[in-house]
């Protein structure tokens, strides 16, 4: 039974819910563990079709816990602490070969930015910040962040919340694309409902190998990802929704895709 975090799994739809709220959802290392052991359950479970990451209350994530870490002790830098857990939770979501979707409820900040960054969509609530926040307590970036961050809203804007301390609202979010959709808040849970439930029925192992080509195409040219492209195509090729989406479409039906 987890102490941190909410996890359920419901018509395809896996939902964990950072559940300190009082904290606003700082991530202490129980709910660093509690997360990357959900991560591993929806990589390993063909019932989960689709993640939603999101907060209790009126926060997303304030990123690490700073009580926490001023008490933590032991050999271990603040390195080791960021390989062991941070670092394991950006790639988890990142490299999940399903889609991931940031509620993002209310304000995400530091490591929290980190995981809301590292979702392949983020659905932000009107009342939602994004806060770089490692400034204010003199660090440079981390959690993803600086690989992120710019590659979402640009290097001049990245530079301004990670070095200037800026905090983005939620309108700005949407105009940067930090946030593909902005929703009044009492609508958060619905819009995000109803977009998990489409992506639970969509062929997941061709949206796994979108995600695998498009992160793998940020880092090669283009000679080199038409390649890729077509090596990946031979797998995607191979599976059950792909003959499924063809055969319905030929039939004039629409397609019931299984996500294998
Ligand atoms: C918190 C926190 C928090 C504990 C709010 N911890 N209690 C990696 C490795 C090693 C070291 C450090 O960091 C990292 C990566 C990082 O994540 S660095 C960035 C760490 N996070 C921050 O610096 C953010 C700190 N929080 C804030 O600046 C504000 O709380 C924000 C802007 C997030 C929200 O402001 P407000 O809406 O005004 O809320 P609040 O400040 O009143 O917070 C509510 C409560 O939550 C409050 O407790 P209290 O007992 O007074 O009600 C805060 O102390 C607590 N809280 N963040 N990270």
């Amino acid at each position: 039974m987890a102490e941190t975090i909410l996890f359920a799994v419901e018509n395809g739809v896996a939902t964990l819910t950072l559940n300190r709220p009082d904290r606003l959802n700082a991530l202490n290392r129980t709910m660093t563990a509690e997360i990357l052991e959900a991560l591993r359950l929806c990589t390993r479970d063909a019932a989960v079709r689709c993640l939603v990451i999101t907060g209790a209350g009126r926060g997303f994530c304030a990123g690490q816990d700073l009580e926490e870490f001023q008490m933590l002790e032991g050999p271990d830098t603040v390195g080791d602490h960021l390989r062991r857990g941070f670092n394991q939770i950006a790639l988890g979501l990142y490299t999940l070969e399903k889609p991931v979707i940031a509620q993002i409820n209310g304000v995400a900040a530091g490591a929290g930015l980190g995981v809301a960054l590292a979702a392949d969509m983020r659905i932000a609530s009107d009342k939602a910040r994004f806060a770089a926040a490692f400034i204010g307590i003199g660090l440079a970036p981390d959690s993803g962040v600086s690989w992120l961050l710019p590659r979402l809203v640009g290097p001049g804007k990245a530079f301004e919340m990670l070095a200037g301390g800026a905090v983005v609202d939620a309108a700005e979010a949407m105009r940067l694309g930090l946030a593909n959709q902005v929703t009044p808040a009492e609508e958060l849970d619905s819009t995000v409902a109803a977009l998990a439930q489409r992506l639970a029925q969509a062929p997941t192992r061709g949206i796994g190998l979108t995600k695998r080509v498009l992160h793998r195409a940020a880092t090669l040219t283009l000679a080199e990802a038409l390649e890729y492209e077509a090596q990946v195509q031979d797998i995607a090729i191979g599976t059950a929704d792909h003959r499924e989406g063809v055969a319905a479409f030929l039939a004039k039906r629409p397609p019931r895709f299984t996500g294998a």
